[in-house]
Formats: C-alpha cells, structure tokens, sequence
C-alpha cells in the first residue's frame, strides 16, 4: 500500500457540510489511486447503530462504536472518514485516544448556525424551531468546538469553501503528514 491508515474525523453542526465533505474527499482519494471508505453518522444509523438516538446517552454510543470502526479500518491501512456532529468534546477524545498518536485528524468544520440553518437541506431546523424535534443539536442542545482540531475549515463573510477545495485543505494536511 502507498498509503497509511488513519481516521479523517469530521465533526460540525447539522446542514455544515460533512457529508458532502466526506464524499468528495473519498472521490478525489479514489482518482488519486487511495482507498477510503466513508463512516456517515446518519446513514450508520440506519443500520449498525439503529438502536441509539439522540440523548447525550445514545450521542455518545453512536460515537464510540464509530470510533472502533474508523479503528479497525485504519488498523487495516484505509483511510476512514468518519463524518458525524459528535458535539461532545469529550466523546471525541475517547475515539483520539482509541488511535496510535497523530493518526486521528479532527477536522472541525465551523459553518455558523445561521448559515446551516438558512441551509435547512431537511427542514429538520424548522422542526426544531417549532419545537417538533427536542434536543436538536444547535438549538436545544449544545455544541462543543474542538479547542485544537488539525484541520479547522470555516467560512468566508457567511460563505463556505467549495467542497472541492475543502477536500484539498485536507488532502494536503494527509499529504504533508505522510499519510499519502
Ligand atoms: C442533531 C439530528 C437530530 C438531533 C435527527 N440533533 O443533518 P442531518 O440530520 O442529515 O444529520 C443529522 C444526523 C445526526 O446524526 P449524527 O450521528 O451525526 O449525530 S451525533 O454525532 O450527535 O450522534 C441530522 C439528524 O441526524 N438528526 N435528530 N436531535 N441531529
């Protein structure tokens, strides 16, 4: 393999962009000739993790167990990435610590509120807003930054990156660090 396992880990509001993020670096690695593979926070919970919602409880099994995945994938030379809120500090670092030093790269996409909200893809803001979902990451339930991610991507006057020139902010962070 001409390439070292890590977990990309991308961690910001609902509607920031991290699943698009996480798409298109996945393609661009593939044109590039490496292998990702993509651990999404709202499709795994479809099906691994079917059984958790959104409690503080349930936030922090979803990540563990996303956490061991993302593991087992860069135990297995795969560059994982790993796209969910994760909107606990704390839950964020017991994934870092599952992984050998330097090879989990938080990537803190900081798109303001008010820009995801405007975005609302799923309307799911709204719902919040009308009190329809409790406990909506943003509105009624915190968010904690990271203090010191790898990767910080923010917006420029309320405008975000493209998603092809995020996915170069981190493919050249994988690449200055020698995981490429
Ligand atoms: C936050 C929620 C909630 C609540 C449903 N809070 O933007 P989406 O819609 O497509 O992705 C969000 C997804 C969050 O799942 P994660 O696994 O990323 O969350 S966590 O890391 O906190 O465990 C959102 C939708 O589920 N969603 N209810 N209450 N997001």
């Amino acid at each position: 393999l001409k390439q070292k396992g890590c977990v990309v880990w991308i961690t910001g509001l609902s509607g920031s962009g991290k699943s698009t993020l996480a798409c298109t670096l996945s393609q661009e690695l593939h044109a590039l000739g490496y292998l990702s593979y993509v651990l999404d926070g709202d499709n795994i919970r479809h099906g691994l993790n079917r059984d958790l919602g959104f409690k503080v409880e349930d936030r922090a099994e979803n990540i563990r167990r996303i956490g061991e995945v993302a593991k087992l994938f860069a135990d297995a030379g795969i560059i994982c990435i790993a796209s969910l809120i994760s909107p606990y500090r704390l839950d964020r670092d017991a994934c870092r610590a599952l992984l050998p030093k330097s090879t989990f790269i938080e990537v803190f996409l900081d798109i303001p509120l008010e820009v995801c909200e405007s975005r609302d893809a799923k309307g799911l803001y709204k719902l919040a807003r009308m009190g329809k979902i409790k406990g909506f990451t943003g509105v009624d339930d915190p968010y904690e930054p990271p203090c010191s991610s790898e990767i910080l991507i923010t917006a420029k006057d309320g405008v975000s990156p493209s998603p092809a020139s995020m996915a170069q902010q981190v493919i050249s962070y994988l690449d200055e660090k020698g995981f490429l």
